[in-house]
């Protein structure tokens, strides 16, 4: 096997200017979702054409939706749920959870056969977080590894509702158990542990379907068919953390983010940095559905260390790698604690940060359930990997700004699972 590397150089004075960045993650996955169960014609704008997405876009498409993609806007032509077709071959996830976590959902709903895999990294990823409690739906779904992992076989059928409670902080179980609860009989109620990303039960709605939140309780009633719905989608404020931290820790940097979903379920990077002493404004210009959306922007200002722990890990999950290379930049201590579910991402995110980190110098301590940074450390040069996860090459990435040598990054092509046109961003922020 090839190993593809490249060599990221540093740069000699803060970055300037504005940028946006590409489509919401998170929200192009289950726009495509809805708007394939939907009858009629939805369409997606500002769509993320990250592999991920694509992924959610062909297994639609196995399943007999009409989805024309072209960049960033996608027009889904569905009959219906009920008149989805059975895959002809297995259908493949790639490396995207959020697709495998919320399709086995529909999956296990509809009386339809199908095989399902991965890629390596998915394929070690848990589904028993889902099919443990689609199974207590009544759901019939067969797994390797003790009904653990991927491939799954799926023979689907009508499931019953249940009320659960979450033994894990996800939004990609949520969204499954909701969309299986919506699709079958009787009334689902989900309690959460802490509120995860809520993009599920926001969008729905628009889709003509009813959810029902209060607190930590979100109820959907079985038999809802959602019907055609037109989706923007915000820029993805995941993708948008990597140039607020470069802002918040190279002196002399001053950016805008343009036109970035603001969902208080995904904030939590801002609340973050803000923490650590960051100079950031950020400025609400328009709600697209129920979605806030605006404008971010960071003056560079000394970091200080500080605790993130409880409620605001879900909000700034993903920005946790990100997140810990601002800690190196930051005087004194900082502890992530509370975040165990980094373990099962794309790598285990823990070990991964750790180990990069401390390759390029910083002063890193890996915990169970986080890290804890010592700062502020000067990076050095060094060879390290993506470890084939699209968070860890990007944080690596905006590291080689800061360091006082070249970074040799092996695996940067994972980046196009989130981000196809990061380095072209990160070169258009870095000349301006
Ligand atoms: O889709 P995938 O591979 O799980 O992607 C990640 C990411 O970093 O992009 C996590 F690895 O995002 C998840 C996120 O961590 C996307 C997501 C969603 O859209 O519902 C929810 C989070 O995962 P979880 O397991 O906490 O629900």
């Amino acid at each position: 096997m090839i190993v593809k590397s490249m060599t990221l150089r540093p740069i000699d004075q803060g970055i300037t200017g504005e940028i946006t960045v590409p489509g919401d993650k998170s929200i192009s996955h289950r726009s495509v979702i809805f708007a394939s169960l939907a009858s009629g014609t939805s369409t997606i704008t500002n769509f993320l054409a990250g592999e991920d997405c694509l992924r959610t876009i062909n297994v639609f498409r196995s399943l007999g939706v009409n989805i024309d993609q072209d960049g960033t806007k996608v027009s889904i032509k569905s009959d219906g749920v009920g008149r989805l077709k059975e895959a002809e071959c297995p259908v493949y996830f790639g490396n995207s959870g959020t697709t495998a976590r919320l399709v086995t959902g529909v999956l296990a709903s509809l009386p339809l056969f199908t095989t399902c895999y991965g890629d390596p990294s998915l394929s070690n990823r848990p589904m028993d977080r889902v099919i443990t409690p689609l199974s207590k739906m009544g759901a019939n779904i067969q797994g390797r590894d003790n009904n653990r992992l991927l491939p799954i076989a799926i023979s689907g059928k009508t499931l019953k509702g249940i009320t659960y409670e979450m033994p894990v902080k996800s939004a990609q179980v949520k969204s499954a158990i909701l969309l299986a609860g919506m699709l079958g009989e009787g009334e689902t109620t989900v309690i959460e542990q802490v509120k995860t990303r809520d993009h599920t039960e926001q969008m729905l709605p628009r889709f003509g379907v009813g959810v029902e939140v209060e607190g930590l309780k979100i109820t959907i009633k079985g038999g809802q068919r959602p019907h055609s719905a037109d989706i923007a989608v915000p820029g993805d404020i995941s993708s948008a953390a990597f140039f607020l931290v470069a802002a918040a820790v190279i002196p002399g940097s001053h950016i805008t983010v343009k036109d970035v979903g603001l969902n208080e379920t995904r904030t939590g990077i801002i609340t973050a940095l803000e923490k650590m002493g960051a100079n950031i404004q950020t400025t609400v210009t328009r709600t697209i559905g129920s979605e806030p959306v605006g404008d971010i922007e960071v003056k560079y200002a000394p970091l200080k260390g500080s605790i993130m722990e409880g409620d605001l890990i879900p909000a700034l999950i993903d920005e946790l790698p990100i997140l810990a290379l601002a800690a190196t930049q930051a005087e004194g201590k900082t502890i992530i604690k509370d975040a165990e579910e980094l373990r099962v991402k794309e790598t285990d995110r823990i070990a991964a940060v750790a180990d990069v980190l401390t390759k390029l110098g910083a002063d890193v301590t890996e915990q169970p359930d986080g890290l804890i940074i010592h700062g502020k450390s000067v990076l050095r040069s060094a060879e390290v990997d993506s470890y084939m996860d699209h968070r860890i090459g990007m944080m690596v990435a905006i590291a080689s700004l800061l360091a006082e040598g070249n970074i040799q990054l092996t695996n940067s092509e994972c980046i196009a699972i989130s981000y196809p046109d990061f380095f072209k961003d990160l070169e258009y922020i870095i000349k301006k």
